[in-house]
């Protein structure tokens, strides 16, 4: 029994542990996270000093009568002259808990006015179109000079202290885009779309996870969201907007061609060559993510050629087909991809 009790004291201990980190709920690293957070931090206090008088009259009241001796019957003459003071506590009650309940809707509505506000003052800074596709990201950066926009996938950057207004989109079925340190939820419904603004306060790497279950790899739908300086978030557009380098190894070359002849391009689309294609993650840049396969595999030579032989084998149910390459296609494909930087 001694045994148990310890253990059973380490339980809340195993779930604090769940916080910190890259996903996490209560997080505070956007403005509108910390917002969320001030709320639910009001309402455990107010809704904990209710449940705490509760508990306290329940045990007062248990005391006054004595106990177990439950079977004593209470003497009615004896309370009477205590019935005004009761009349008042109970006034009193009834008027703190009216109180309370309309504290907290008025802090729930001023918490509300306060993210809608940043919709409307926000004047985000950066506008980005997320679409969610059965079981991947699609991101496309929009700028007012539309020869700057361009595309990337399963990831996104954000510059810390400026607004970003996201415009979601569906392809498929719902999907739910959350960062949990960032901001609260908000659906992808597909014939709608919705948004919701991030305002980043600190720099660092976040997951998002889609929060709406989408299918069979609906736990292999992870964003990775990277907020950095606005110096270093300029550096990655300005890479970003580059189209991709011609490969100039020859195995590098023998791979190019094998992706634009073969089913690859007809996919997926790599800026400044043939392949222009949505079906999959446009590939310009793939070097530069952290993941593949949103969030399945770690990128890297190993996970390139994992994916690519048997991309049924890593992410069973993926819309990218099973192709069958001989070795040599292979490698020359993946010596093609890494020249994607
Ligand atoms: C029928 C369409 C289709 C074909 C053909 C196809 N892919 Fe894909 N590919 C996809 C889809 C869809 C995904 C996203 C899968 C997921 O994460 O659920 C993907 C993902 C990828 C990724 C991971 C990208 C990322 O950022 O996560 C790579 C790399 C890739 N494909 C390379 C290739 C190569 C190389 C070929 C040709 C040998 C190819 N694909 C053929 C549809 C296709
Ligand atoms: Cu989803």
């Amino acid at each position: 029994m001694r045994r148990r009790g310890a253990s059973l004291m380490l339980l809340p201990l195993l779930a604090l542990a769940g916080c910190g980190g890259i996903q996490t709920i209560g997080g505070r690293e956007g403005r509108e996270a910390a917002l969320i957070d001030d709320l639910f931090t009001l309402f455990c206090i107010v809704t904990g000093l209710f449940f705490a008088a509760v508990m306290a009259f329940l045990f007062a009241a248990y005391w006054r009568r004595g106990g177990h001796r439950a079977d004593r019957m209470p003497d009615e003459g004896a309370t009477a002259p205590r019935d005004r003071g009761l009349r008042i506590a109970l006034f009193a009650w009834t008027a703190a808990v009216i109180g309370g309940l309309m504290g907290l809707a008025v802090a729930s509505f001023l918490t509300d006015r306060s993210l809608a506000y940043s919709t409307a003052a926000g004047r985000p800074v950066v506008s980005i179109e997320l679409i969610g596709n059965q079981w991947w990201w699609e991101a496309r950066y929009h700028f007012p000079d539309p020869s700057q926009n361009f595309r990337t996938a399963n990831e996104i950057h954000l510059p810390t202290g400026s607004a970003a207004m996201i415009t979601l989109k569906a392809n498929d079925v719902i999907h739910s885009f959350w960062v949990p340190n960032l901001a609260g939820k908000q659906d992808l419904i597909p014939g709608r779309v919705t948004d919701i603004v991030l305002t980043p306060t600190k720099v660092g790497r976040y997951r998002a996870q889609c929060a709406e279950y989408c299918g069979l790899q609906h736990a292999h739908m992870a964003l990775d969201v990277t907020v950095d300086t606005p110096a270093d978030y300029a550096r990655w557009l300005a890479a970003q907007t580059r189209p991709a380098a011609a490969p100039t190894t020859p195995q590098a070359i023998a791979g190019y061609r094998f992706f634009m002849t073969r089913q690859c391009s007809a996919c997926h689309a790599v800026a400044g060559t043939p392949a222009g294609a949505g079906v999959g993650p446009d590939l310009t840049h793939l070097m530069s993510r952290r993941t593949i396969a949103a969030g399945t595999l770690p990128n890297g030579t190993g996970p390139l050629h994992a994916w690519i032989a048997d991309p049924q084998g890593v992410k069973p149910g993926a819309n990218m087909p099973y192709i069958g390459l001989d070795a040599d296609e292979l490698h020359n494909v993946v010596a093609y991809l890494e020249t994607l930087k």
